[in-house]
């Protein structure tokens, strides 16, 4: 008899039409089997999927690139289908899940055919912990199979764990014809589904990253009391050998992947990578905040990224890596056959294909890397990686850090009084956007806990939910804001940022172990001067004072504007954040 698993691949495939059903095991031999048909025979726009690179300088690497119009994850095209709308929230797109199942079963209907259909059994989460999640996603490109190999715990073991259980999270997942007018990324949280098509980029079509383990999954953590969030985990070692671990949340392409493998510049310090990208909280026996994190790759912003910016990733690149490792839309050196991307390390190679494969000349005023260009990489590659990582309890969390790239006003760090305090640090939070989406760059955006993309829910019972979760905690860690973009009068960032970093996650972990004051504002707790470490650094004394600086009239200014965000969500948005609210507008005046 076939099981509940079996059914629906075949109810799909009846729908769809593939040539073939392939059922991945998640073994090496497969992986390369299935780059090596990506090489050779399957084509997306006028490209191979996969691209062979200089297996000397970059072992196991490859280039793909993607469909020209498909460059990012489309947030306007992404749907939360909750049986109404008010669920969703202002902070979702919505549809009727009848309609739009209705839309997406004829947009599907035969759109596998001459493809194989792949079928994805994986993990989210490591298979011993309480709190994984046993998934299957079905595609129809092998790049979405490879990619979800690196990403995930995927294979065969996991389709004998799900046996005959019907409790599996389903992803259904087709490139469709790359049509922009009939891509949708659509999620139905009352059914752990999620339907995507005419899209193969990140976020859209690894279907185990936002939309399970931050969409869905926020949902599920609302029900069964834990926080699914879009967050890095690290371990801060420090010169006695003690581990403090935190997460910090951050919008997409704001340096969570440099956070989470910095190299300290401080003598002493180490950080050890536990997660990049998302974290699930939940509480454990002991009253603290127990964090996992369900992936097992890295999917990272490639410009920008080099020895200065990100030492332990450049080696993890080009370590002799067990795993494949991907390049998607960076540009190719023709000389070399090497991938390349700006801010990379050294001169601009003469001869360059752009992340189209077009010849490009650098009077061009082009990038020749996509900005949004990533590399995917499995997180054992990681020179920093966390002896903790396959925990399956996770680590205890000592601080939460919610940060944004904001060039004004928000000081490099301030503490929260309090939980409640805290959650109203991040729901007034906001970030200048970058190219991780589709959307303007650079315009200012509120996106609390860096969720707004991913929360899958309405955002005002999600405060509710935080202020919740805080109280059933007796050890909470404590929550800090970070912004390491702000700017002087001639545009340029205050802070040196990447290793320096360090510099501020010392005070923090000072801060949570009690070794140090802190000074009060209307907005939080900043450091006194002589306990943030600035030897070797070489910041004035004035522009030093501006990293700190808070003067009420631009602050008067943001809370009109986080007020018009909050009001959006009405009755949803807590008592308490109000009460937070309005206590900060009077002791700004
Ligand atoms: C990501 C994103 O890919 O946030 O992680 O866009
Ligand atoms: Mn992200």
């Amino acid at each position: 008899m076939a099981t509940p698993l079996e059914k629906w691949v075949e109810q799909q495939a009846k729908l769809t039409k593939p040539d073939n059903i392939y059922w991945c095991d998640g073994s090496e031999e497969e992986a390369h089997k299935l780059i090596e048909i990506g090489t050779k025979y399957e084509k997306i726009a006028e490209h191979n999927i996969f691209y062979e690179l200089n297996q000397k300088a970059w072992p196991n690497a490859y280039l793909h690139r993607s469909h020209p119009t498909d460059v990012a994850r489309t947030e306007q095209l992404t749907f939360v289908c909750h049986a109404d709308k008010d669920t969703a929230g202002p902070n979702n797109n919505w549809m009727e899940p009848n309609e739009a199942k209705k839309l997406l079963t004829k947009i599907s209907d035969g759109c596998m055919r001459g493809r194989t259909m792949y079928v994805l059994p994986y993990m989210m989460g490591h298979p011993d912990s309480p709190y994984a999640k046993a998934c299957v996603q079905l595609t129809d490109v092998s790049y979405v199979a490879v990619s979800m190999r690196i990403m995930t715990r995927m294979g065969e073991k996991v389709a004998e764990k799900i046996g005959t259980r019907t409790d599996f999270v389903r992803g259904f997942h087709s490139v469709g014809d790359f049509d922009p007018n009939k891509r949708f990324i659509m999620h139905f949280p009352d059914e752990d589904f999620v339907w995507s098509v005419g899209s193969g980029y990140g976020g859209n079509a690894l279907l185990g990253k936002k939309c399970f383990s931050l969409r869905i999954a926020s949902w599920l953590g609302y029900h069964e009391g834990w926080l699914a969030e879009h967050m890095v985990i690290i371990g801060i070692e420090d010169p006695q050998g003690n581990i403090t671990y935190i997460t910090a949340a951050m919008p997409s392409a704001c340096g969570k992947t440099n956070l989470a493998m910095l190299e300290s510049a401080l003598p002493g310090y180490k950080v050890w990578t536990i997660g990049d990208d998302i974290a699930w909280l939940n509480s454990g026996a002991d009253g603290r905040l127990y964090a996992i994190n369900p992936e097992v790759g890295l999917f990272g912003v490639a410009p920008g990224t080099s020895m200065k910016t990100n030492p332990n990733m450049v080696k993890a690149l080009k370590a002799d890596n067990f795993y494949p490792t991907l390049f998607t839309n960076a540009a190719l050196d023709v000389d070399t056959n090497q991938p390349w991307w700006e801010g990379m390390d050294g001169p601009v190679p003469e001869n360059l294909l752009d992340w189209q494969g077009k010849a490009w000349n650098r009077t061009q005023n082009t990038k020749a890397a996509h900005p949004n260009s990533r590399f995917t990489i499995s997180i054992y590659n990681s020179p920093t990686l966390s002896k903790e990582f396959d925990n399956p309890a996770g680590v205890p969390i000592s601080a939460i850090l919610l940060g944004g790239r904001r060039t004004r006003l928000i000081p490099l760090v301030a503490e929260a009084f309090n939980w409640q305090h805290g959650v109203f640090l991040g729901a007034r939070s906001g970030s200048e956007t970058t190219a991780a989406a589709i959307h303007q760059v650079g315009v200012l955006r509120r996106d609390p806990m860096a969720m707004i993309p991913f929360c899958g829910y309405n955002m005002g019972d999600y405060f509710g939910h935080w202020l919740n979760i805080g109280r059933k905690l007796t050890r909470p860690p404590r929550i800090f804001s970070v912004n390491w973009f702000r700017v002087d009068d001639n545009g340029n960032f205050i802070w040196p940022g990447f290793g320096e970093n360090i510099r501020v996650l010392k005070w923090i972990v000072d801060r949570v172990n009690n070794r140090v004051g802190a000074q009060e504002t209307p907005i939080g707790l900043v450091p006194h001067q002589k306990d943030l470490d600035l030897e070797g650094l070489n910041i004035s004394q004035d522009k030093l004072d501006k990293l700190f600086e808070v003067s009420p009239q631009p602050w008067q200014e943001e809370l009109q504007d986080v007020g018009k965000f909050l009001s959006q969500f009405g009755k949803h948005i807590p008592s308490e954040i109000w009460h937070e609210y309005k206590s900060l507008a009077r002791d700004l005046r």
